[in-house]
């Protein structure tokens, strides 16, 4: 099966594209949990959130993109189908939407914050700050780590990435380079890209939008899978990942919220009631990634 990636087309079960495995089955154990996340840089968990509690909030999202022409009322609400010349929004820190119980039902649900608990083994918190994304046709999020968006507190920090929609492979799900959180090749990006914040340095903040290159220059691989309503990816740091194209005529709604223990040193840039979020980043001079990578010989 070929699948689109940014502007370049994948095979799946090729050198290049893996599917991503699950660890349901070692769930009830957190140092196994531990241990497969430095061994992974990710876990996939199928089936932890209550499907009712995410389909809640998709149609929570969908009526409000409907109340703003965005939605194709021709289909039905829920399939989310996008309305001719509408386009696809993100709606991180929105209050109205990412602050509501019934957006906040799934990604602070008493499922995902006793998983975070049990993985961390102590209490844990969430950022106030949540990233919520309608992803239109053709749209893609290229490759990056997270710690150059949010690495100013702890770095036993996780990405949970929640599908709000059962998707396939061709509305752009997340996919995961295996390989890029640890070991030797990947050892130099991690040390001038991974050492990057986007407020201070200003530089634009993906690392690569060919995910050919860098399997080209530091190897690994490309995962993915498709999702149901209720499954969690999470993910660590230093995790390079980037998302397939969504080649559909549907939006693809998915949120990425941030847990960490409680007793850990926390990025006050998304903590409270107005959190500062990116002050600074995408303002005035803004520095290429090309720019900043000759810089580091990379
Ligand atoms: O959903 C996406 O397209 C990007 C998500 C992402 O970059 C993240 O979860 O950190």
């Amino acid at each position: 099966m070929i699948l689109k990636m940014a502007h370049r087309e994948m095979e799946l079960g090729s050198a290049q594209m893996g599917t991503l495995r699950d660890s349901n089955a070692i769930l009830s154990d957190p140092k196994a949990l531990q241990a497969r996340m430095v061994e992974d840089g990710y876990l996939l968990l199928r089936g932890v959130q209550k499907r009712e509690t995410v389909l809640a909030t998709r149609r929570f999202l969908l009526e409000n993109l409907a109340e703003n022409e965005q939605i194709d009322l021709n289909y039905p609400l829920m399939e989310g189908v996008i309305k001719e010349g509408a386009r696809g929004d993100f709606l991180g820190g929105s209050k109205q939407l990412t602050r509501d119980p019934l957006f906040l039902n799934t990604v602070e649900s008493p499922e995902i914050m006793g998983f975070f608990a049990h993985f961390l083994e102590a209490s844990v918190l969430t950022f106030d700050y949540k990233w919520l994304r309608v992803v239109g046709n053709g749209d893609f999020t290229g490759a990056h780590y997270d710690i150059v968006y949010m690495g100013r507190g702890t770095q036993n920090l996780y990405t949970c990435w929640t599908p709000l929609g059962d998707l396939n492979y061709d509305i752009g799900p997340l996919a995961i380079l295996v390989g890029s959180h640890r070991g030797s090749a990947y050892e130099r990006v991690r040390e001038t890209y991974g050492k990057m914040d986007v407020d201070r340095d200003k530089v634009t903040g993906w690392f690569s939008s060919d995910p050919y290159e860098m399997l080209e220059k530091f190897g690994g691989q490309w995962q993915t899978t498709e999702f149901q309503m209720g499954d969690v990816l999470i993910f660590g740091m230093y995790t390079m990942h980037a998302s397939l194209t969504n080649i559909t005529n549907r939006y693809r709604l998915t949120s990425d919220t941030r847990y960490q223990r409680a007793d850990e040193p926390v990025d006050e840039r998304w903590i409270g009631e107005n959190p500062l979020a990116h002050y600074s980043w995408q303002e005035g001079k803004t520095v290429s990634m090309e720019e900043a990578r000759k810089e580091w010989k990379i």
